[in-house]
């Protein structure tokens, strides 16, 4: 049984990517909500029906070991419904990387990029709640990221001015402190962090959870079916698209990441 790797878009490939250095041999199904994207802007109640049934759907038709919502905008949301709903399989969540952040913090001052579902999740509040003694953890919701990392990886143009601008707010004095740390809470971040790096005012860490995902799930496959769960045998990983269109360089780019797209994607 593969493993199932879920998305709205192109960002979950950033954690594919680190998923497979950890687990060369495991079988993936990469699914790409694409109808759906972005995430940042629906309502919560929608958003949330949508990816219940949606699950509903992929569970039955590819039978997963386990699942990894690489997603923050939707793991704030949906992960303990989805863990009420399947009871029995295992999903792996992806949410803002505020604990690495806070420990590692010497300004005392985080900021956490992500979309702006991701920033008005109540999840994220009470996440920061917990870390509130230790540090203080600045919001900044972008509507443009995820959607210039999608055309950055599918075209190869990005506009540095708009990302300049996205994550000028990450970089606003606040009492006398500046941030040390910006935490990548959107799964589609990690593809312009180059970019940020180069516009960014100062320097500063960046913190992608793709690895610590990965980590995750690999515990969890070992522990939910034994070393054999998600081998690879005879067949290819495999890309899905909810939409079922799939544009070339859409397709271009699956293929780059050793992702077969099936004719009828869909
Ligand atoms: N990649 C998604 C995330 O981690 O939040 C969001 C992308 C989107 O739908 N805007």
């Amino acid at each position: 049984r593969p493993v199932l790797m879920f998305d709205s878009g192109i960002g979950g490939l950033t954690v594919l990517r680190e998923a497979r250095v950890l687990m060369p041999d495991r079988r993936f199904i990469y699914v790409a909500d694409d109808a759906a994207f972005p995430y940042g802007a629906w309502e919560e109640p929608a958003l949330k029906a949508h990816i219940l049934s949606l699950f509903a759907a992929l569970l039955q038709r590819y039978r997963p070991a386990i699942s990894v919502i690489a997603c923050n905008t939707a793991s704030t949301l949906v992960i303990e419904a989805l863990r009420e709903a399947f009871p029995g399989h295992p999903f792996v969540g992806t949410v803002p990387a505020i604990k690495p952040a806070a420990e590692r913090t010497r300004s005392g001052l985080v900021s956490v990029l992500a979309t702006p579902g991701t920033v008005k999740r109540q999840y994220t509040r009470d996440l920061i709640g917990t870390w509130a003694q230790k540090c203080h953890v600045r919001l900044v919701g972008s509507d443009r990221l995820a959607a210039l990392a999608e055309t950055y990886m599918r075209e190869g143009f990005v506009d540095e001015a708009a990302v300049r601008a996205e994550i000028a707010p990450c970089f606003i004095e606040q009492d006398g402190r500046f941030t040390d740390i910006v935490v990548l809470a959107c799964t589609h971040y990690p593809f312009l962090v180059n970019r940020m790096r180069k516009t960014a005012p100062w320097p500063v860490d960046w913190i992608d959870p793709a690895e610590a995902i990965a980590r995750r799930a690999l515990s969890l496959l070992t522990a939910v079916d034994g070393e054999g769960a998600g081998l690879r045998g005879e067949e290819p990983d495999l890309a899905v698209f909810t939409s079922g269109r799939t544009d070339f360089a859409t397709r271009r780019l699956m293929q780059g990441f050793g992702l077969v797209v099936p004719e009828t994607a869909g």
